[in-house]
């Protein structure tokens, strides 16, 4: 199994936690930002999008983070990560794809609005629309973190990779935020897990004030 994507990628942390967690052993191959590789007419035969990640599985080559995460969950990690059980099973998939089409795109607009612009740059105005969308999301999280224990059922699945992956930048980016109790109780359960420590939190300072990719 191959994956790759620099470790320092929102999508591709998502996916490295994930094989950490089913103990999955890979070649890493870090493409993307600084080590380029996108435009090379190789890999765009992996991923004709030319975003990482990519995992190549026994000659199979998956893009897209959920796509990936959802088809090592099928192959390597269900039930325990990803229910068979239709209803339990959409329960995973609506928090995936909430974290993407919702709270990711709000959350990408505060790292970008403020760690990834220069100083002088930043429009404080839509830093703090965005902050107030991210606070708005993990009160939502907040909310149904009093019916379960994780956000797919009483353990850890799918369900909370994506959007566990944006706290640690949210928490550490600089700003002056806090989440409600039962977000930073479920959080500190996450900073548990060897896998998230190992993937997530990790130093990004490398993209602090960085415009590109
Ligand atoms: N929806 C895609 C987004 C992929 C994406 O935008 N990846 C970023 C990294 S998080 C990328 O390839 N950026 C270019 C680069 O790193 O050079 C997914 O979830 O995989």
């Amino acid at each position: 199994m191959e994956l790759h994507g620099r470790a320092t990628a929102f999508n591709v942390q998502k996916v490295l936690w994930l094989l950490d967690e089913l103990g999955l052993e890979f070649a890493h191959h870090p493409a993307g930002g600084a080590h380029g590789g996108l435009d090379d007419p190789a890999f765009l035969v992996l991923n004709p999008h030319g975003k990482v990640p990519v995992l190549v599985d026994d000659g199979t080559p998956i893009w897209e983070s959920h796509a990936i995460l959802r088809y090592l969950a099928a192959c390597y990690g269900a039930p325990t990560f990803w229910p068979r059980d239709p209803a339990a099973r959409s329960l995973n998939d609506r928090w995936m794809d909430w974290a993407h089409t919702t709270l990711q795109p709000d959350f990408m607009r505060l790292f970008w609005g403020f760690y990834r612009m220069p100083e002088h740059k930043r429009d404080p105005g839509q830093i703090e629309r965005a902050r107030r969308c991210c606070e708005r999301h993990y009160r939502l999280i907040d909310d149904q973190l009093a019916y379960r224990h994780y956000l797919g059922g009483d353990q850890f699945s799918l369900a909370d990779i994506p959007a566990g992956t944006s706290l640690y930048r949210y928490l550490h980016m600089g700003l002056d935020v806090a989440l409600p109790a039962r977000t930073a109780d479920w959080y500190a359960r996450l900073t548990q897990r060897p896998a998230f420590r190992n993937r997530v939190m990790m130093r990004f300072d490398d993209l602090r004030g960085r415009e590109s990719f």
